[in-house]
């Protein structure tokens, strides 16, 4: 039986293999959910007879463009731009955009796929996309980067809308961003409309959304905690990556009692024994998000250590928080982590662990892992919410955002334990959320017949 299983899986993998060369991100997603769906699909041929999954795994389409755009130099500079529209069959397109220099076709296209089962899990009616460019902000003035959002929209304007494909922030695109994008849109299309989330709140913005992505993980891992009997509380947290997610993250962590001793940037990592404080936490977001610094200066500032080129996974702690990108997690860290004792996982960025690590916190009984696709969900719910404010043209209380975030985490994780529990109580996140996202898509699908 297992071996038919695994027979599936590979075949299937295959197909995706060759159909999308080279997209090894890509090919990594969908290894993860197939191995988890090819099985459940096992006694329900309506899934398989019509290729749910092929379906799943060829986005509706992709669109690539050449943005143009002046530094301050005067000279020109060329990028290539993206918008991956996977799947809107529970709803318009939904998910970030990603400037970073390491952007690729590959790489959004795994984005926009676990988009789609994330924003499912939300409960919330999104689709799933992704989009970005491959361009590097980091050293770029302000007018470079609002001439290159500029650029970028004046082609991305005509695919998308605020019922069709709606973006918001991700690595590299911030509050900056996001200002300088709507503000193209708003002037190519002539109507002030909610075609994009993480907008401040004076032009359309929503309270918490800032925050939830960060908040977001900790209350999942408040959620596997509580499963158990057990708190955040008193614990001492790792936590990489030093931006958006990361920084708020930390907050919610010291605000719920816990102690973070770690945060990082792609040069290397922090450590603070003691835990940093709520101060210390701040002096750093707007260290990144103001003066554009390193998070060596915040060693230097605070007398805390720096190491230099190393992630902060040999640092031995209970609860770990990935918040910086892709693949930060692999076998060996996962092994480390391990012995050094962890109880729990929360998946502040997208796809953080290796599938090899992932089977390392599997085998290992002890520890609760939840997968990005669960965890990190708040940031794309309270967009959910964004978007619902602005087509009501209202502005939803701090509080009212903030508990509706903290519902969505435990509907986000009462799936996942519906769907992933096996047989002694123990709950495989990872089946849960996979399983959990895909029905109602899934079931969407069948609904509108072939196409
Ligand atoms: P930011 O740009 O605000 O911060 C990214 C952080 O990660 C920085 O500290 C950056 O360091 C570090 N980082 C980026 N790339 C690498 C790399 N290749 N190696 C090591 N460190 C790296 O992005 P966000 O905080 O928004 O995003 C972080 C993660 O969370 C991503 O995986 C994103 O997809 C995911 N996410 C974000 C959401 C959001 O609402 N913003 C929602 C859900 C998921 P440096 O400054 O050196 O570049
Ligand atoms: O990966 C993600 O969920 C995001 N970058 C946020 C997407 C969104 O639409 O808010």
């Amino acid at each position: 039986m297992v071996i038919d299983k695994a027979d599936r899986l590979d075949k299937f993998m295959e197909g995706v293999i060759a159909r999308n060369p080279g997209e090894t991100e890509f090919h990594q997603a969908v290894q993860e959910v197939a191995t988890d769906i090819i099985p459940y699909m096992a006694d329900k041929p309506i899934y398989k007879d019509l290729r749910i999954l092929e379906r799943m795994t060829e986005p509706d389409r992709v669109i690539s463009f050449r943005v143009v755009w002046e530094d301050d130099k005067g000279d020109l500079r060329v990028n290539r731009g993206f918008r991956v529209q996977q799947n809107n069959a529970i709803g318009p397109y939904k998910g970030g955009i990603r400037f970073h220099p390491s952007v690729n076709q590959g790489m959004l296209k795994f984005l926009a796929f676990e988009q789609v089962f994330k924003n499912s899990l939300t409960g919330l009616p999104m689709g799933g996309g992704k989009g970005g460019a491959n361009f590097n902000p980091k050293g770029r003035s302000d007018r470079e980067v609002m001439r290159f959002c500029q650029a970028f929209m004046t082609e991305m304007f005509r695919h998308i809308g605020p019922e069709t494909d709606v973006p918001a922030g991700d690595i590299g695109v911030g509050s900056r961003e996001v200002g300088y994008l709507f503000g193209q849109y708003k002037r190519l299309v002539n109507r002030f409309e909610g075609v994009i989330t993480g907008k401040a709140l004076d032009f359309g913005g929503s309270y918490v959304r800032p925050q939830a992505t960060g908040y977001g993980a900790v209350y999942m891992m408040e959620e596997m905690l509580s499963h158990h009997g057990e708190h955040v509380e008193g614990r001492s947290c790792l936590v990489s990556g030093s931006g958006n997610v990361a920084s708020y993250c930390a907050e919610k962590l010291i605000d719920m009692g816990a102690k973070v001793l770690t945060l990082s940037d792609s040069s290397g990592f922090i450590h603070a024994k003691e835990g940093l404080t709520q101060d210390q936490v701040a002096w750093i977001k707007e260290l990144k998000t103001v003066r554009r610094g390193r998070i060596e200066e915040a060693a230097k500032e605070f007398g805390l250590k720096y190491y230099k080129g190393k992630n902060p996974w040999g640092i031995a702690g209970e609860l770990v928080f990935p918040c910086a990108t892709q693949n930060e997690i692999d076998g060996e860290d996962a092994a480390t982590l391990v012995k050094n004792g962890i109880r729990g996982i929360s998946e502040g960025a997208n796809m953080p662990t290796a599938l090899e690590a992932i089977k390392v916190f599997g085998l290992a009984k002890n520890v609760l892992h939840a997968p990005a696709k669960a965890a990190n969900a708040g940031g794309v719910a309270v967009s959910g919410l964004e978007m619902s404010q602005n087509s009501l043209h209202l502005q939803w209380p701090e509080a009212e955002v903030e508990a509706r975030l903290r519902g969505i985490m435990r509907l986000v994780h009462d799936q996942c334990v519906e769907y992933g529990i096996q047989k002694g109580g123990h709950v495989d996140y990872f089946k849960g959320a996979n399983i959990a996202g895909f029905t109602k898509v899934a079931n969407a699908m069948l609904a509108y017949g072939v196409m």
